[in-house]
């Protein structure tokens, strides 16, 4: 069980995360209505949000250092925010800004940050193979860092995802697999693509721990994360942790979500993680000033995040090429074929 001091900072970073969001929304939609011209607007492309999600982030990093390896997929905010990745930063990154994460050039997708070992990919699954290949990092030179891939329920049928848990059975790695099950992969209900409701049954065929926490909780998130990142670190190799969490907005903002029954909003609305995290807090004698006060001050820091990433430059045009793969690579004259 989590103690009040770290029940109030799992709070904090899922406060921080929702409004974080919420205000990317508002900015998000700048300029792009009526007709939704995705170019348009302080942030261009593709927006994923994560609210529903938080309480798998919050829950699994608490256990987490600066030095253990985190990647993540095209939802990533949450994600990020619970590592301790920069936020100024990372906002200046989604706004396309030259001091971003990835000076400007990768956006809201593709958010690094060598400092606390965060990486995440647009491509599904993708961040499984970097994790084993950060555990097997971890195990040769004898330290106890872990790794952590967080991924949706859509991306566990990827090649990549089942040579990663072989790779990481076979050599007994210190990674968990936590993977994101908001009933979802797009437009596509999760019953409609495998007959195994619970994810972490995949664990058995690779004769390695896989467990499933079945409600939107970060403490029951917490406890679940406990062992497996315990387990990790200790050496007795990884884990699938599957949490159940509820994508509350569209898969990805403009969405709009025609192919989802009205049902299943309204039951991802009701069940709130941070609301039941509130109530959690409050039975443990942590008043209403003080939610409030989490509250402000999570909201003070994503104000000064998004003021941060306003006031930064433009990237200059001739930096295009730079940082990049190109075709041929810059400064080629040629070759013989
Ligand atoms: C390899 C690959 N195939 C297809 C896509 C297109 N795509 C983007 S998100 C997504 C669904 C992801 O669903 P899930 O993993 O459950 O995550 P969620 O969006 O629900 O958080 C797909 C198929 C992709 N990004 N990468």
């Amino acid at each position: 069980m989590p103690s009040v001091t770290e029940l109030r900072e799992i709070y904090e970073e899922m406060v921080t995360a929702r409004r974080y969001e919420k205000r990317l929304q508002e900015e998000y939609l700048e300029g792009k209505q009526p007709a939704f011209d995705i170019s348009a607007g302080p942030i261009p492309g593709e927006l994923h949000l994560a609210a529903g999600h938080e309480a798998s982030a919050a829950g699994v990093c608490q256990h987490l250092r600066d030095a253990d390896t985190v990647t993540a997929p095209h939802r990533p905010h949450h994600i990020a925010i619970s590592k301790g990745v920069d936020l100024n930063r990372m906002t200046a990154e989604i706004f396309g800004r030259r001091t971003g994460l990835s000076k400007g050039k990768g956006g809201h997708m593709h958010l690094f940050d060598p400092d606390v070992n965060f990486a995440c990919s647009g491509i599904i699954a993708q961040g499984c193979p970097p994790a084993v290949g950060a555990a097997m990092a971890a195990k040769k030179r004898n330290t106890d860092e872990v790794a952590v891939a967080f991924l949706g329920e859509g991306a566990i049928d990827q090649g990549g995802f089942f040579e990663s848990l072989n790779l990481a059975s076979v050599r007994n790695l210190p990674v968990v697999f936590v993977v994101e099950d908001n009933d979802w992969a797009i437009s596509m209900p999760k019953e409609r693509v495998t007959d195994v409701s619970n994810g972490a049954q995949r664990a058995e065929g690779h004769d390695m721990h896989g467990v499933r926490v079945d409600r939107d909780d970060a403490v029951a998130v917490y406890e679940a994360a406990a062992e497996a990142v315990g387990r990790a670190r200790d050496g007795n190799g990884p884990t699938i942790l599957e949490v159940q969490v509820h994508r509350r907005m569209g898969h990805f903002m403009g969405d709009a979500e025609g192919y989802r029954p009205d049902e299943d909003v309204e039951a991802a609305e009701m069940r709130d993680s941070v609301e039941r995290l509130a109530a959690d807090l409050r039975k443990h004698g942590v008043d209403d000033d003080e939610l409030t006060a989490i509250r402000d001050r999570a909201s003070a820091r994503v104000e000064e995040a998004i003021e941060f990433a306003k006031e930064q430059p433009e990237p200059d045009p001739e930096e295009a090429y730079e940082d990049v793969f190109t075709n041929p690579p810059a400064g080629a004259t040629g070759g013989e074929d």
